[in-house]
């Protein structure tokens, strides 16, 4: 087994409003996408802390923001899911509320928006992506359950999604992942560990102005 690159999550709270989220500004990597997609089975596989975040055999189950604390240095939140069809519109208005005032809270924040690689793009999917551009929120697109595609498919199920995604997503900011599988990681890894590196050179430059 090829060592750990993160520490294992620490589940920290679960937040139900703006209130309870935490008070410190630690890099935060959210998981956002709809409900069942796979974000908490993520979670759990990509940082090989199995039953840190519970899956859900129902979808439509997380109704707050959990987090998760990794060697006091970032959090990784796992988002309620949008998009389920069972449930109310005054539970999805609360859901694009609530969505809406985690994002408000200013954070060093990279989102994992993470697709249903098995369906075609969905245009709440396209919506959400360009509801975050539109906001400068970086994210990185996961497509997930890549053990359900055969190979020879991977590739252009890859590129349908990209095209149907707004303008401005990068190839190299799309990932093919399989949480059963742990496939398709390693890339993602390399990202974040970037991507902290950079958080931690900009804390120590605004510590010195
Ligand atoms: N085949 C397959 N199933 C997955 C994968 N990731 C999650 N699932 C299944 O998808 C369902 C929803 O997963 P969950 O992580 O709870 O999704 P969430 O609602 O986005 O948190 C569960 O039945 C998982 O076992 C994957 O990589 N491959
Ligand atoms: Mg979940």
């Amino acid at each position: 087994m090829p060592e750990r690159t993160f520490g294992k999550p620490n589940y920290l709270l679960s937040a139900r409003d703006a209130a309870s989220l935490p008070k410190n500004a630690l890099p935060e990597i959210a998981l956002a996408g709809r409900s069942n997609v796979g974000k908490s089975s993520f979670l759990n596989a990509f940082f090989r802390a199995p039953g840190v975040a519970k899956v859900s055999a129902a979808p439509g189950k997380t109704r707050a923001v959990n987090y998760f604390v990794v060697e006091d240095r970032f959090h990784v939140v796992d988002l309620p899911g949008f998009g389920y069809a069972k449930v109310s519109h005054k539970e999805r208005d609360l859901w694009a509320k609530f969505i809406g005032d985690y994002y408000d809270a200013p954070r060093p924040r990279l989102t994992l928006h993470l697709i249903d690689a098995r369906h075609p793009l969905q245009a709440l999917d396209a919506d959400f992506r360009q509801w975050l551009a539109e906001r400068g929120e970086r994210s990185l697109v996961v497509l997930t359950k890549s053990d359900k595609l055969k190979q020879k498919d991977r590739a252009r199920v890859e590129r349908d999604i990209l095209a149907g995604l707004p303008d401005g997503v990068a190839k190299e900011d799309v990932f093919l992942v399989s949480s059963v599988k742990k496939t398709g990681f390693r890339e993602i890894e390399k990202r974040l560990v970037r991507w902290l590196d950079e958080q931690s050179d900009e804390r120590k430059r605004t510590r010195r102005l």
